[in-house]
């Protein structure tokens, strides 16, 4: 068996300070040493965790996912898009289920069967986890490098490799702050509602030259870059939903930068669950605003289920202190001018359908578009 400690020693000694994951019950002696060591965030969904390290990555910072093997679909639409898109090298510890399907249970047989083959599919490079410590120990050596190549890792961990560690629990954070009392929506003041476009150009004024703007999966992106393309702005193109964790992560990796997400109503619904993870671990630079418009309005402008809904209810639910939504452009301006990075903030506003007119695509390839916004997290662009 494997000593977990040292595994974590290897990565502490590597750079990685941070662990994002969902467990697996052959990995639990890894996690549980994370967890001991407080170092492990929470994430609902693999794919929330893999983007949180991905924030992470952007920000400087290491973050190492742990999940099953069974999570790697839930994790498919980050690597695909956002990982290997932008060239964003990622190290999973996978926890291996199935892998001998006559022991193991019946929901892990497929997967177990085709997980080296989808692993490569995914173009992330992979090892069978040795249980000899020197072995493991070059394994990771290599892994490490092939992640300086912008290569995703994976580990896959055999069940019993890990020896049990004893006692590790982790109070999930609890926030101080009291559960606010709920909010109606704001009655709206009559008039039309106010346009993306205009809301994007507000945003950008108050940004300044020193907030990270990262703006979801389709034409928020697209609106945010033809306005005004500037280095401390994200457009994350792909992995819709993951937006938050990517915020989440970066807002981790850089305490000292304001960090403003830019959501859909439907990336919102599509990982719900993340927003459970961005309020627990609440970083007070982290200002996560949604510009609900009721559609899909990337896709051609199908209904998306939003104006049934509270989202800022959902917000709340989920571990938010301060969510509300904005009755107009003006509030919304008024609000964001107030935040200061005094917390975690959610703001919802109801905007029009539809967009700009010609419509730009950022056409920095996203690899550049990358090292830029590294450069200005850093401070050095
Ligand atoms: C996982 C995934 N599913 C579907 C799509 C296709 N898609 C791209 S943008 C988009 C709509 C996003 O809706 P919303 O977040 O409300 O933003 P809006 O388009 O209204 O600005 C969809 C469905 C995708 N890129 N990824």
């Amino acid at each position: 068996v494997l000593s977990a400690s040292a595994l974590d020693t290897q990565l502490v000694e590597l750079g990685y300070r941070h662990y994002a994951g969902v467990p697996c019950s052959s990995m639990k002696g890894l996690i549980d040493t994370a967890i001991g060591t407080g170092r492990y965030l929470i994430a609902s969904n693999e794919g929330d965790a893999v983007a949180i390290a991905a924030g992470m990555y952007l920000g400087g910072a290491r973050c190492a996912v742990l999940m099953q093997n069974s999570g790697l679909t839930n994790a498919c639409s980050p690597f695909t898009s956002l990982t290997h898109t932008f060239e964003i090298p990622v190290l999973s510890c996978i926890g291996y289920r199935g892998e001998q399907p006559e022991r193991d249970e019946p929901q892990h047989a497929l997967m177990g069967s085709v997980t080296p083959a989808l692993l490569d599919l995914l173009q992330i490079e992979w090892a069978l986890l040795s249980s000899d410590p020197e072995e493991a120990r070059l394994q990771l050596l290599r892994a490490h490098e092939g992640l300086a190549r912008h290569r995703s890792q994976a580990l896959l961990v055999r069940e019993g490799l890990f020896e049990p560690v004893a006692g590790a629990v982790q109070t999930p954070p609890v926030q101080a702050d009291p559960v606010p009392p709920p909010q109606t929506e704001p009655a709206r003041r009559p008039g039309p509602l106010p346009r993306r476009l205009e809301v994007l150009r507000a945003l950008v004024e108050l940004a300044g030259d020193q907030t990270a703007l990262v703006a979801t999966t389709g034409k928020t992106g697209r609106e945010l870059y033809t306005l005004a393309d500037r280095p401390g702005n994200f457009y994350m193109i792909g992995s819709m939903g993951c937006v938050a964790s990517l915020g989440l992560g970066i807002a981790l990796a850089r305490p000292e930068r304001p960090v403003v997400v830019l959501d859909g109503d439907g990336s919102l619904l599509m990982r719900l669950g993340a927003l459970a993870s961005v309020a627990a671990y609440a970083p007070r630079n982290l200002l996560h605003i949604v510009l609900d418009n009721g559609t899909h309005d990337s896709t051609g402008g199908q209904p998306t289920l939003s104006p049934a809904l509270d989202l800022v209810g959902a917000a709340r639910a989920l571990g938010y202190r301060r969510a509300r939504s904005a009755s107009d452009l003006d509030e919304l301006v008024e609000l964001v001018r107030g935040w200061q990075m005094h917390g975690l903030a959610f703001l919802h506003l109801r905007i029009a359908p539809g967009s700009m007119h010609p419509l730009g695509r950022p056409d920095v390839r996203p690899p550049e578009q990358k090292a830029r916004f590294m450069r200005f997290l850093a401070g050095e662009g």
